[in-house]
């Protein structure tokens, strides 16, 4: 399991988490280090695309005034707002031809953290005939997080890329790192 070529294998999908500029240094909810997950993942896009290993990314997509931003009760500053620069992919991700985009947080009525949450990704995963998800992306203690326990409660093989991910809070990404290793990820 040495380099990304040797770990992909039939049945897998590569899930690309929100690796989005309002995520990285100079975004509107920066992650520390958010920047360093691109070249890492660049590589896994490489040779998942080599090996016919679909690539999957998904956005954080908000409207104005979404559910999620403290104006409106909830967590988080203004962040991804849709077709905003923000939202964009970080310019350095290799978004392949034959990527597929999973787009989510565009409900009005409530925030969708995980890639799974009402996108039809276990559908589309189940209809493809995919067996285990490798995955890393922003932020690891939020949507990464989220991604990888719904993964598993779908019945998916989900694999981290630890060199792959970041949380916004150190304290909370490792919390968030036992829980997904308790709940079954495996951890590259
Ligand atoms: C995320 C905070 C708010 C994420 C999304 O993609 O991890 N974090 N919305
Ligand atoms: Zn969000």
């Amino acid at each position: 399991m040495g380099t990304p070529s040797e770990l992909f294998k039939d049945g897998d999908a590569l899930l690309v988490i929100d690796v989005q500029n309002d995520f990285c240094p100079g975004g509107k909810l920066p992650v520390e280090g958010g920047d360093a997950v691109v070249a890492v993942l660049n590589r896994y896009i490489d040779a998942a695309v080599k090996k016919n290993i679909p690539v999957f990314f998904s956005r954080d997509f908000h409207p104005n005034g979404h559910i999620s931003f403290q104006k409106a009760g909830g967590d988080w500053p203004p962040h991804c707002v849709q077709d905003t620069k923000g939202a964009q992919f970080h310019p350095e991700l290799k978004i392949a031809e034959s990527s597929i985009l999973v787009t989510k947080g565009v409900r009005f009525d409530k925030d969708q953290n995980s890639a799974f949450d009402q996108t039809g990704l276990a559908y589309k995963f189940r209809s493809d005939g995919v067996k285990r998800v490798i995955t890393g992306g922003l932020a690891q203690d939020v949507c990464v997080r989220a991604s990888v326990l719904d993964g598993l409660r779908e019945g998916f093989e989900m694999v981290l890329l630890l060199s792959a991910t970041r949380p916004v809070s150190p304290e909370e990404g490792r919390r968030a790192f036992e829980e997904m290793k308790e709940a079954g990820a495996k951890i590259v």
